[in-house]
């Protein structure tokens, strides 16, 4: 129950407890009069009725701040370090109570979830939302209760006056970052290039294969052969290539639009023989830089890796804090990037991998 009725719930409950004599978890003071001994010499006053304390001292009340989190699911090393990031973030003794749910990748629980947080009348609700359609009426089912909703990591097409704010990295960058460092490896080179994509409809997804395509389209000695969804997973990723392998002979890029993706696609081009790397026949580009994604940059498997930083957890948590003081905040907060390349390459886009930057990585 949101936090504000319940209080004040309490507080009358407590009023008439103590009017009403003992009797409930809260003892009256000893000496308070009761409804069957009215004071010797005065009846008992009557108790104000509780004012309803101001919304942003509702939380303050209790101290607790509740907050729902409805998160894409558990699909990839990335999420899992995001997922840890909330939920460190978001802890008891940073004074919130964390309510969260594992979508799944699943679009249909992912909005039975939010309406399950505006049921509950929490205090405020974050979604990494699985899809950018299919918001705007939940979105305003939230603003209707009153409930603020911060929309995290990825984005949304909905009304912005739907939602307080929108924080995650900028993917269309993302992806123009792997296009224009390809084009500067290349130099000119001819490329036949299979592109792994991401989850279908995730502004993850959209904005890479946009931002790629936005520097492809300047080369015309450049072609993309196919692109399709591994759903961010290593087994996805594994399954597109083994189909690519199949389909095509001459490829010699694979843009991988996360790490885990990239495993896979490793895999099955080991299984075929086929060389990758910045020594074999094919250059792998990989999105997320996580430890393991980094692992294989250094080790010269993966040759750009593109990072999209999964520490977000702390802007969520100033915004909360933010509008709970009644402050204004920030409609976008772009979280930033960068890229990193394997060792034996220089980059004016990228920072090139060594063992000192891979152990002062976070994730
Ligand atoms: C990017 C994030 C993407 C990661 C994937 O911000 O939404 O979703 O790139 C994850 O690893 O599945
Ligand atoms: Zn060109």
């Amino acid at each position: 129950m949101k936090k504000k009725v319940l209080a004040s719930l309490l507080t009358v409950a407590m009023a008439a407890t103590m009017l009403a004599g003992c009797g409930s978890k809260e003892e009256a003071p000893a000496d308070a009069p009761t409804a069957e001994e009215p004071a010797a010499e005065e009846p008992a006053a009557e108790e104000p009725a509780a004012e309803e304390p101001a919304a942003d001292d509702a939380a303050a009340d209790d101290g607790v701040i509740t907050v729902g989190f409805a998160q894409v699911g558990h699909e990839s090393d990335w999420r899992a370090a995001n997922t840890q990031n909330y939920q460190d973030t978001f802890s008891a003794a940073n004074g919130f109570e964390l309510t969260f749910v594992d979508c799944d990748n699943d679009n249909a629980a992912q909005l039975e979830a939010v309406r399950s947080f505006i049921e509950q009348e929490l205090d405020y609700i974050c979604v990494a939302p699985i899809e950018t359609a299919g918001w705007d009426t939940v979105l305003q089912e939230a603003q209707d209760a009153g409930i603020p909703v911060l929309i995290v990591d990825r984005s949304v097409d909905a009304d912005p006056s739907l939602y307080a704010t929108q924080i995650g990295c900028d993917m269309v960058a993302e992806g123009e970052t792997a296009g224009k460092w390809l084009e500067e490896y290349l130099d000119g080179k001819e490329a036949k290039i299979l592109v792994i994509e991401g989850s279908v409809g995730a502004s993850a997804t959209l904005g890479r294969t946009e931002g790629f395509n936005n520097i492809a389209a300047n080369h015309s000695e450049w072609e993309i052969l196919d692109s399709q969804s591994g759903d961010f997973t290593q087994a996805g990723g594994q399954e597109v290539m083994e189909s690519y392998i199949k389909s095509y002979k001459d490829f010699n890029v694979v843009v991988c639009q996360n790490d885990n993706e990239a495993y896979g696609a490793m895999d099955a081009m080991d299984a075929a023989g086929i060389t990758y790397g910045v020594d074999g026949d094919v250059t792998i580009i990989s999105y997320d830089a996580t430890h393991d994604g980094l692992q294989y940059t250094l080790d010269g498997k993966i040759s750009c890796n593109v990072e999209c930083n999964p520490l977000q957890a702390t802007f969520a948590a100033t915004v909360i804090n933010q509008l709970q003081a009644g402050q204004t905040v920030d409609a976008v907060t772009v979280v930033k990037d960068e890229a990193f390349v394997a060792p034996g390459i220089t980059s004016q886009y990228a920072t090139t991998m060594t063992d000192e930057v891979l152990a002062g990585r976070a994730y």
